[in-house]
């Protein structure tokens, strides 16, 4: 880290490489060029070069995001002294390769979720944070929703205690861009890049977001996997991560099109998932109702600037669910933005976790999520596996 060219007067610089540039590439560059013009930072971040296979796209993503320069060789960027951290927006098929080998050259990692792809490669990921850390060098990964403001408040009314003993998590993640049978193929479709379907993809977020607001892990997993449909277009030359075209020929989709599960919570509660993108007219529908013996918590994603609570202590006749617009300055992440009742977008959680990363990073403590809860996650999701493998079997955890 140096303090030359930071952004945040006075601030030393923090370098950045970014390796991918598709969606969440640009959901990342977004964030690292926007944190510092929001939030005072103790380091100001450099965005110093984004790496991809192709190099006229990254070169021109490059251009498109900010990036000061581009490269088609993401091991050269761990040679830079001029890079402190590698932001790894790949598929997941490679993840593990890419996290363990900046950790090991002295780099910390943001790596997107889920993990890895499989149990085996997150525990490489996990020995490889282990030894990094001794150096001073951290490592996250991208549970972005947890910087959703009105999901943090939820966590801080668990917290606090105001719904009590948790009870019931009810966590399903909703959406519909595969729903039709003609949509084309994607690596998100694909076992060996992806690691697994919705499963992962989406359902990893829940699995992440009710252990996070509820503070408890899950103890053990009953579930059902499905592919609706196995056969799909190949993509043509358009569109792009999620905006596909369909092509010539046809491919074989070989990851779970929907997930569904129950689960037991340490503190004694139940929880069921749901995770799909057959959900006909649910765009991004996260949702998650955490009932409590005080209380009750309901967040969706599409209203996501809203948390409902409900306090069981008040008096029956006037006690309802209270909508609360979750956009003033006491609210979590609230000020740095607009004016209280001015709403904020999918982008800002992006903003938030690089600002929550930095701020780990400044005060020389581990960011959060680790990799090993990034760990945990996977080996709920390999449980989820086994058991539709054996037709339901409880998987203890
Ligand atoms: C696709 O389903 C996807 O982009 C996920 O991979 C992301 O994690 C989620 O934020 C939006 O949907």
């Amino acid at each position: 880290m140096t303090s030359e060219d930071a952004a945040t007067p006075g601030a030393a610089t923090l370098g950045v490489a970014m390796v991918g540039h598709s969606f969440m590439g640009a959901a990342h560059s977004q964030a690292w060029s926007v944190a510092p013009r929001f939030f005072d930072l103790p380091l100001a971040p450099r965005m110093v070069v984004v790496a991809g296979r192709r190099p006229d796209a990254a070169e021109a993503a490059a251009r498109r995001y900010g990036w000061a320069g581009s490269t088609a060789d993401w091991r050269s960027v761990l040679q830079r002294d001029d890079v402190d951290l590698v932001d790894v927006c790949t598929p997941g098929d490679t993840h593990a390769e890419i996290a363990v080998a900046a950790l090991d050259a002295g780099k910390h990692v943001l790596c997107e979720k889920p993990l890895a792809n499989s149990v085996e490669e997150a525990e490489t990921m996990v020995a490889a944070a282990e030894r990094a850390a001794a150096h001073g060098v951290r490592a996250t990964v991208g549970f972005t929703y947890r910087r959703v403001p009105a999901i943090a408040l939820a966590r801080r009314l668990v917290a606090d205690g105001r719904i009590g003993t948790v009870r019931h998590v009810r966590a399903q993640y909703l959406q519909d861009w595969i729903a039709d049978e003609s949509a084309p193929m994607s690596w998100r479709l694909d076992k060996e890049r992806a690691g697994s379907g919705a499963l992962g993809d989406i359902g990893a977020h829940v699995v992440d977001l009710a252990q996070h607001v509820t503070g408890e892990l899950l103890t053990g997993v009953s579930g059902l996997l499905e592919t609706f449909v196995h056969e799909r277009p190949l993509p043509g030359d358009g569109g792009g991560d999620l905006r596909g075209t369909a092509g010539e020929g046809t491919g074989r989709v070989t990851v779970d099109d929907a997930a569904v599960f129950t689960a037991r919570l340490a503190g004694g509660g139940l929880a069921t998932f749901e995770a799909t993108r057959f959900a006909h007219g649910r765009k991004n529908a996260i949702r998650l109702e955490v009932n409590g013996s005080r209380g009750s918590l309901a967040f969706d994603f599409e209203d996501m600037n809203v948390l409902h609570y409900y306090d069981a202590t008040e008096d029956p006749v006037v006690a309802g669910f209270r909508r609360i617009y979750v956009t003033e300055p006491d609210h979590p992440y609230g000020g740095a933005w607009w004016p209280a009742g001015h709403g904020l977008g999918y982008e800002h959680a992006f903003t938030h976790q690089v600002v929550d990363l930095l701020g780990a990073l400044a005060e020389g403590r581990d960011p959060e999520p680790t990799f090993a809860d990034g760990l945990q996650v996977q080996r709920v999701m390999a449980a989820v596996e086994a058991s539709s493998a054996s037709g339901c079997a409880w998987q203890a955890l």
